[in-house]
């Protein structure tokens, strides 16, 4: 279904103009409100009226992570904090969090937005969500939950953890529609495997992951375990939170961005020289109708591609590929680059290897190496050492073929890898240590 049929299917010219007058005004109120950017457009020769065109973004200095950190904590906001109504921040795995806030018209947009989403996703006002992201300063939770009562359907607020209590909440409540990240959902379907409660037996149709990367190869195992139809949510909080792009359930094939509300570029991260349609590189924002945390060219550090044409779902606004990683989650190992989710594509190839696994880079001689711990499941972890060994230098072989690059393979025991109530942390980097 799509909620909003004027503007998920409007035609790219009326769209064009309506993101040219938004960007003008946002232009011309974070030059009036937010010192940080005032000062970027002057050092830059710029002045709001500059910008006649939307290929005069181009001529905007970028905003980065650093900026936001420089700021902390409420430094860019353009707002005064009486009409600040929620703050969120976004956790960050060194130092401060990012810190960031919402009018009442910034909520009811972020509701809109992921009350779209959700419809793309499959979800109607019949429904029941079973809400597993975490509530909380993470804007998982409570940006699903507002989409869903706007879209009208029944919102389940269990947040993550207390898995078994999912289970059964599950069983008895009977929701049609799942949110969480693919890893908590993995970790789910285990619970629900060990609880003896089969998901087949269970009322989901859909399940709406995001909030970290998930290869192809996850889905299709999380389409079979699960028993539903998997879609790719993405979103940042520095952006607005979940539902600045979706994967429509009908082509399962790159995520629409709302582009009425957010104007997407792609970079080059080396250069900052923008990229055309269909080549890889850095996604970049600019915010076009946020009132307390508008950005204006933000780096996102997520790596993607933008593809303009037209989808079956009938919407017109432009896809965004599958987020493989972040420029920061790329190890170079040897001088390869490699992402955390490329290997995980190759992991979920084989049989017996289940979809839990931990990378590890560490030093030795002045050289990166990475180990990939991946269990097993018990009848293969049953079999002789030699058997597992000989399995660990195959698996090693295909990453080699495929990547080009060495590691070592451990094969771990069952339910020996830490699980996940959110995000994953799939890569340790020991080198620091
Ligand atoms: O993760 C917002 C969100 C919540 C999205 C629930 C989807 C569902 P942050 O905590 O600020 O916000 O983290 C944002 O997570 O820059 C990406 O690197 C990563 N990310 C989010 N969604 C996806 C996705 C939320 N679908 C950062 N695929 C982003 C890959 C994703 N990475």
């Amino acid at each position: 279904m799509i909620y909003n049929m004027d503007f998920e299917t409007m035609p790219r010219e009326a769209l064009e103009s309506i993101q040219l007058r938004r960007l003008q005004t946002t232009i011309e109120r974070v030059y009036a409100t937010v010192p940080f950017y005032r000062k970027k457009f002057d050092e830059a020769g710029l002045k709001p009226s500059s910008i006649k065109s939307l290929e005069d973004l181009n001529r905007i200095p970028f905003t980065t992570k650093q900026d936001l950190r420089d700021n902390y904590p409420f430094g860019m906001f353009a707002v005064p904090m009486r009409n600040v109504v929620r703050i969120h921040a976004s956790s960050g795995t060194t130092g401060k969090p990012t810190v960031v806030g919402y009018t009442a018209r910034d909520i009811q947009t972020w509701a809109e937005l992921m009350a779209r989403s959700l419809a793309a996703g499959g979800a109607t006002g019949e429904d029941i969500i079973h809400n597993a992201y975490g509530y909380g300063l993470f804007t998982g939770g409570l940006g699903v939950h507002y989409g869903a009562e706007k879209l009208g359907a029944s919102v389940i607020p269990v947040s993550g953890g207390n898995t078994k209590r999912q289970i059964m909440i599950m069983e008895d409540f009977g929701p049609t529609i799942l949110t969480a990240t693919p890893s908590y959902t993995l970790h789910l379907a285990e619970v629900a495997k060990e609880m003896g409660v089969p998901f087949e037996n269970l009322k989901f149709k859909y399940g709406i992951f995001g909030a970290e990367p998930w290869s192809e190869k996850m889905r299709q195992q999380i389409q079979d375990m699960l028993h539903l139809v998997a879609v790719d949510i993405y979103g940042l909080s520095e952006v607005m939170g979940p539902g600045v792009s979706i994967e429509c359930h009908e082509a399962q094939k790159g995520l629409h961005v709302f582009e009425d509300h957010f104007i997407p570029e792609i970079i080059n991260p080396q250069t900052g020289e923008k990229l055309p349609y269909g080549q890889v590189g850095e996604l970049v924002f600019t915010s076009i109708t946020k009132e307390a945390f508008p950005v204006i060219r933000y780096r996102t550090r997520d790596i993607t591609s933008l593809n303009p044409e037209p989808c079956i779902c009938g919407r017109t606004l432009v896809r965004m590929q599958k987020v493989t990683g972040r420029s920061d989650d790329m190890l170079i190992i040897r001088g390869v680059n490699v992402f955390p989710s490329q290997i995980e594509s190759i992991l979920m190839q084989i049989e017996g290897v289940e979809p839990h696994y931990q990378l590890f880079v560490d030093r030795e001689d002045n050289l990166d190496v990475l180990t990939v711990m991946v269990e097993v499941n018990p009848t293969m972890f049953s079999d002789e050492v030699k058997v597992l060994q000989h399995q660990e230098r195959k698996i090693a072989s295909e990453i080699k073929d495929y990547l080009g690059v060495t590691v070592t393979v451990k094969l771990a025991e069952p339910k020996s890898i830490a699980r996940s109530e959110g995000k994953a942390v799939r890569v340790i980097d020991r080198r620091k240590i």
